[in-house]
């Protein structure tokens, strides 16, 4: 298996997680964003999307995070990304879709570029467009955490598909320095997921293309 990504793209970062947690090995095939690699012919040749991650089973080509995470849940038993209650599942995947698609969207790299370069926003107006969505999003999920009882130190007892996209997200805030005092709950996933050697075998800093 391989991966195409880059260090610091968050959805590349939530591959490397979900990859470590199934305990499975992989290549890591680095992509520079910022010497527009994902651009040139011969990527684009084999992700059309342009974009990272790309995961390469030897059978298939994925080119969306999210599809790569359910894919690898459904052929890897190992370690399962969501608990069998229902209702936690439901739970579970309620926030993983309000961090993954209404946080991800807005906060995402080539937004913020487009922000600079077509609106003229500055390093503050881009530090306050970040923290107004995760304020959004985290306001909400923090008050359910709340009223959730959990299944462990975790809130579903084992790494799942919340903490794989909720601690990309934490590394990008706390690079931008978003305010997270608010979300009291939200930190304590993020210090017990720093912990787990899945998570810090992913981290950006500790990758072969980081700088
Ligand atoms: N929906 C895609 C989004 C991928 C994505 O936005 N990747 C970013 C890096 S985090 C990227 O490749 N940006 C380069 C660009 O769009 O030019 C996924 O989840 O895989």
């Amino acid at each position: 298996m391989k991966l195409h990504g880059y260090w610091r793209s968050s959805t590349s970062y939530r591959v490397r997680i979900a990859l470590n947690l199934k305990s499975l090995d992989y290549d890591y095939a680095p992509v520079n964003l910022l010497k527009g690699e994902h651009r040139s012919e011969a990527y684009q040749a084999v992700n059309p999307h342009g974009t990272v991650p790309l995961l390469d089973t030897g059978d298939l080509q994925i080119t969306q995070s999210l599809t790569a995470i359910d894919w690898l849940d459904r052929t890897y038993s190992q370690a399962p990304f969501v608990p069998d209650d229902p209702a936690m599942a439901a739970l579970c995947r309620d926030l993983y879709f309000a961090v993954a698609t209404e946080l991800h969207a807005p906060n995402n790299m080539p937004v913020l570029t487009y922000l600079r370069s077509e609106f003229g926003a500055d390093d503050a107006a881009v530090i306050a467009w970040q923290e107004r969505w995760i304020h959004k999003t985290f306001t909400p999920i923090e008050q359910r955490l709340e009223a959730t009882d959990w299944m462990g130190d975790l809130p579903f007892g084992t790494p799942s598909l919340f903490e794989i996209v909720l601690m990309p997200r934490l590394y990008n805030a706390r690079r931008w320095k978003t305010n997270l005092e608010p979300f009291p709950l939200i930190r304590r996933i993020e210090t017990i997921c720093a912990t787990l050697e899945p998570f810090q075998r992913a981290h950006p800093d500790t990758q072969i293309d980081a700088t």
